[in-house]
């Protein structure tokens, strides 16, 4: 028994409310190292004192309820262990017997026990406590969110519309290698308006646009009036009409709030320039020295930027153009305040991505998220955090974010990027069991699903523009407990390297698209919407062969479920334990077996009986 591969924490993403009147309990232990754990809990206000000399709280089983956990993940290390429980009275304390043995312990240190009397552990011994239920405490995220279907658009390089009068600089789709961020092709929000219904024909339910208001960019990404839509792009006035008529075809709108920095052209930060110290703006960015302007600037009054400048006040990365906001203090807190308020109040926008929301105070996130939701309770608000997010998502700042670490993995188990190592089978079971346990149910099938974005590869690139390996990576996606996301172009085979190469002009003439790979992509949104085990959160590792690069998982709903992937070069044969009996989704042909052959790059999945 390896007593250090045992792990629960109350309170936490391993004991959480998922809804008003359920407790979600995972506990973890070393692989195979018991046969059955059972969870004993009861009110503890059922207790009794020890004595009169003591408080501490004694066990009276029989008040007691149990249940046998399920093993919901088994991978190579570990077997994690799930319970869903309705208190009685909304608290709880809990106990979980493995085995025939009490565990024990504080602060994540723990060792098991047969003599349950409390007497001789005293200061060790606890149970756990969930000590109420509360429903102010409850993560909720709207409940549009889950069944929703994301395009990324990059407005840019979308669509430009017939009657554009911008004047772009190059014209639209001109040779890859070419495209860089100083290029503008004209992309325009009437373009996108003119679009719509390929996005309702796709099946896409829900648009996360890239920044849109006043910038000097391509990108939009250094804004300089947070209440104006670009003017390249059209006006106010077309976005009102783009939301409306998302809405009439039941698409929802969300855009990007670039709250941890603006535009070195944005009137606050040029009044600091201007004023220095005078400025009333000056604490709304975070000068380190003078002179603020530590660099050359161009006859336009731009910064010369060169690789390795540092300057003298903070910036996203080391960008100068892109001052970082001091989100503590008065004038610029409610300058963004007001702007997350004003597109959802004059717009009705329904929702906001943050960008680089891990830099971003969390003190400030809560002031957002009360905005925001006062605004519009339903809003969805979805952080950008590439890494283990759970500080932001405890249900007082960020609903979910962008999955990069699922990302991470779909890449390195699919992929092929000489950057990037390669991960097992195993390995892949073993990260995805770990994610699945790192955030309360209802953050997880929610989280902004994603195999590629504006500021990553397209997946197409990383598979080395294998189209069949490419499907298997948004089979995956699309499969796994999250949202699905389709970045703007993906469903048509649009490849790219990293930023800028990504942000090519969108393919708009049919003889350039792969009409074939579409046909697949809106097979597998209309799966996601007609059966709700494809997108549920149940999920659960079947098999895998390392040797073989073969994994098989099964998704739990109404109707169960399994999905076989070979994502491998060469045909593999799956073994599974025991028989499988179902229909083939695909050709409805009968299946009952436990022994399949995979062709290269290629998948089945079964609707069990
Ligand atoms: C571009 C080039 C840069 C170049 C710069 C020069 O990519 O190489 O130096 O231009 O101006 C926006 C534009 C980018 C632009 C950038 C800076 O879209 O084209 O860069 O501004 O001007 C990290 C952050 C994450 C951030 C990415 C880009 O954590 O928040 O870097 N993403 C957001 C947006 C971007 C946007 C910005 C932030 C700035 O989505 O589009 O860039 O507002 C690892 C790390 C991550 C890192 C990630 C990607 O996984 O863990 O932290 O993300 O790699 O680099």
């Amino acid at each position: 028994m390896n007593k250090h591969a045992l792990l629960h924490k109350s309170k936490s993403e391993m004991a959480y409310a998922y809804d008003s009147d359920t407790l979600h309990i995972w506990l973890r232990t070393a692989k195979d190292d018991f046969n059955s754990i059972k969870l004993v809990y009861g009110d503890p206000f059922r207790y009794e004192p020890i004595d009169e000399a003591q408080t501490k709280w004694v066990w009276k089983h029989e008040n007691a309820n149990d249940l046998m956990m399920d093993k919901r993940f088994s991978d190579s290390e570990y077997d994690y262990y799930f319970s869903a429980i309705k208190p009685e009275h909304k608290r709880i304390k809990y106990a979980f017997i493995l085995d025939d043995a009490y565990l024990y312990g504080v602060r994540e240190i723990y060792d098991l026990t047969h003599d349950i009397d409390q007497k001789k552990r005293y200061n060790l011994f606890n149970y756990f406590n969930f000590p109420y239920l509360n429903e102010a405490d409850i993560i909720r995220i709207p409940k549009w969110v889950k069944d929703t279907i994301w395009y990324e658009i990059f407005p840019e390089r979308f669509k430009r519309s017939g009657n554009a009068n911008n004047k772009p600089t190059h014209p639209w789709g001109i040779p890859a290698e070419k495209v860089t961020n100083h290029m503008f092709f004209g992309g325009n929000l009437e373009g996108i308006i003119e679009s719509l219904d390929y996005l309702v024909d796709l099946g896409i339910t829900g648009i996360y646009f890239t920044p849109i208001f006043k910038a000097p960019s391509s990108h939009k990404y250094d804004t300089t009036d947070y209440k104006m839509i670009d003017p390249a792009f059209g006006t106010n006035a077309d976005f009102k009409r783009l939301v409306d008529e998302s809405h009439k075809r039941g698409i929802k709108v969300v855009l990007d709030a670039v709250f941890n920095h603006c535009g070195y052209d944005h009137p606050f930060f040029q009044d600091v320039i201007k004023h220095g110290k005078n400025s009333k703006y000056y604490n709304s960015f975070f000068i380190k020295s003078e002179p603020m302007l530590n660099f050359d600037l161009t006859s336009d009054g731009k910064p010369v930027y060169h690789r390795g400048l540092i300057s003298n006040y903070h910036t996203f990365a080391f960008t100068p153009y892109m001052p970082k906001w001091n989100t503590e203090d008065p004038l610029a807190r409610a300058h963004l305040l007001d702007v997350a308020r004003y597109w959802i109040e004059e717009y009705d926008i329904d929702g906001w991505r943050l960008d680089v929301s891990n830099e971003v105070s969390h003190d400030f996130w809560r002031a957002f998220k009360q905005t925001v939701k006062q605004a519009k309770p339903d809003a969805f608000i979805f952080g950008e955090n590439w890494d283990y997010s759970f500080p932001w998502l405890g249900g007082d700042q960020i609903d979910t974010v962008m999955n990069y670490e699922l990302i991470y993995l779909i890449w390195q188990f699919f992929g092929f990027d000489v950057n990037i190592p390669r991960i097992t089978a195993g390995e892949l079971v073993r990260m995805t069991n770990k994610l699945l346990v790192s955030y309360p149910q209802q953050i997880t099938e929610n989280m902004f699903n994603l195999v590629d974005s504006h500021d990553t590869a397209r997946i197409l690139h990383r598979c080395k523009e294998n189209t069949r390996l490419a499907f298997l990576t948004y089979l995956f996606m699309f499969s796994f407990p999250g949202t699905p996301t389709i970045y703007y172009g993906g469903e048509i085979g649009m490849t790219g390297d990293h930023d800028p190469d990504n942000r090519r002009c969108m393919i708009w003439d049919e003889n350039h698209q792969n009409h074939k790979f579409k046909a697949q992509i809106k097979q597998l949104i209309r799966w996601r919407k007609s059966m709700d085990a494809f997108g549920s959160s149940d999920f659960r590792w079947i098999h895998h062969d390392d040797s073989k690069n073969v994994i098989v998982y099964e998704k739990r709903g109404s109707k169960n479920l399994m999905f076989m992937i070979n994502n491998a070069p060469e045909t593999n044969t799956i073994h599974l334990p025991q028989a499988v009996y179902g229909y083939d989704i695909e050709s409805q042909k009968r299946v009952q077996n436990n022994i399949f052959t995979l062709i290269p790059y290629s998948y089945l999945i079964i609707q069990l009986d």
